[in-house]
């Protein structure tokens, strides 16, 4: 594009939209169109599926996919980057067990930052989704209060297995819960650059504020219910359904319907077609989980609400969306308690956000980065006045 090109002509009708289709700047990692949902660095998500997410890292970082070398060495970079440099324990034993798993990301994240930040871009980014596999395990075993015997962090193993081993869940299948979080991580991990969380992390460290305190405030910005708490949202309403009978599915769609409730899992506002995140999900239940409960139940929905929710012109997407699927699956493997759900969510954009952060700070401009946030606002309903 030129760059006297008009993008857009701003009305008086755009202010107060949250800069809905305002354009703002450029993402060199993802970009998402209504028939193929998410691509990274060009790629379709649905030809990435199958990458581990160490390769993704490297992607989303570098654009290109590693070859068979450059994938052993990003892997040995997270690992040499995994360890913590501090007591994480003892912070989250400070913590009220009654607060969201989101807020505890949210702040060990900070805490992190402060024991140790480089002050590159790039280092500091790579550090926090090396150290993030670990955070996610403490926070399950301090949460639940399985605190003694924790494994020690062997940064060796993939990321998605040094998780799997802090947790140190009994009577579940590693195997399976290990396809369902890499997979999880792969299609979570970016989507485009104006999504609320990463529009929050770049403007916070368009102040040159850390990457710490930048990814921190993504995730405070992931944790509500617009926007990545939905996924919680998702499994709480699968359980609501309660079964997977079509008719029933179907009277109990229209029911929350005609209550003015959303039907969750359904709808997206950039895409047109069944997100192909949702399709990545819904196959990889077949292969491991088809006689689920939760994963019939999200079947029939998957047939039945398109259907009910397309009688309303006004709805522009009534297929599945990414959060159909990923509750179901998550929660066959062992990770029943959805409150959680959100911090996977957190887990997999930390390397999207990170990306990018370091694309906006240390790339566009010719290295100078961007310059720190600052709209326009106008005022209102200020005439000036003066204390008499
Ligand atoms: N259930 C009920 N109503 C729906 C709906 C659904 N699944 N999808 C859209 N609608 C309604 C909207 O609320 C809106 O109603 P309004 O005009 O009274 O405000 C109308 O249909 C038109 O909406 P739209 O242009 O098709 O979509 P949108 O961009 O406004 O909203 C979304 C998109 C995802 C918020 C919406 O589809 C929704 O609420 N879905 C259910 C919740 C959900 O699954 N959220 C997860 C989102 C996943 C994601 O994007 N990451």
């Amino acid at each position: 594009m030129s760059d006297k090109e008009v993008l857009l002509e701003v009305t008086a009708d755009h202010l107060n939209t949250g800069l809905r289709g305002v354009p703002v700047g450029t993402c060199r990692t993802s970009f998402v169109t209504p028939t193929e949902g998410v691509h990274y660095c060009g790629y379709p998500i649905a030809e990435l599926t199958h990458f581990s997410p160490e390769d993704i890292v490297y992607l989303l970082f570098n654009k290109e996919l590693p070859n068979a070398q450059q994938s052993a060495e990003i892997r040995a970079d997270l690992a040499s980057r995994g360890e913590i440099p501090g007591d994480l324990e003892s912070v989250f034993r400070t913590l009220p067990k009654y607060g969201h798993p989101m807020d505890w990301l949210s702040v060990a994240i900070h805490t992190i930052g402060m024991w140790e930040t480089t002050g590159d871009w790039k280092e500091d980014a790579l550090n926090l989704i090396a150290r993030m596999p670990r955070i996610m395990g403490l926070m399950y075993r301090i949460r639940e209060g399985r605190e003694q015997d924790i494994p020690a962090d062997d940064t060796s193993l993939s990321m998605v297995e040094r998780f799997i081993s802090t947790l140190g869940l009994e009577d579940v299948d590693n195997e399976k819960m290990h396809r369902v979080i890499a997979t999880y991580l792969v299609l979570h991990m970016d989507h485009g650059g104006g999504n609320l969380s990463t529009f929050t992390g770049k403007a916070i460290a368009s102040s040159k504020a850390t990457v710490y305190s930048a990814i921190a405030g993504a995730m405070n910005a992931l944790s509500g219910p617009l926007h990545g708490r939905a996924n919680q949202s998702c499994l709480e309403f699968v359980l609501k359904v309660g079964t997977s009978d079509p008719e029933q599915v179907e009277h109990f769609v229209r029911g929350e319907l005609a209550a003015k409730r959303p039907i969750f899992g359904f709808g997206h506002a950039v895409l047109r077609t069944e997100d192909p995140r949702a399709t990545a999900q819904f196959a990889l239940g077949e292969e491991i989980c088809p006689d689920d409960e939760n994963f019939k139940i999200i079947r029939t929905l998957r047939e039945v609400a398109p259907r009910v929710l397309a009688e309303n012109p006004k709805i522009s997407n009534p297929n599945a969306n990414v959060d159909i699927a990923s509750g179901a699956l998550l929660h066959h493997v062992g990770l029943e308690d959805p409150t959680y759900y959100t911090t996977f969510f957190g887990w997999a954009r930390v390397i999207g956000i990170g990306a990018q952060i370091v694309d906006e700070r240390s790339v566009f401009r010719g290295g100078k980065g961007t310059p720190i946030y600052r709209p326009k606002y106008y005022a209102e309903q200020q005439t000036l006045r003066h204390i008499e």
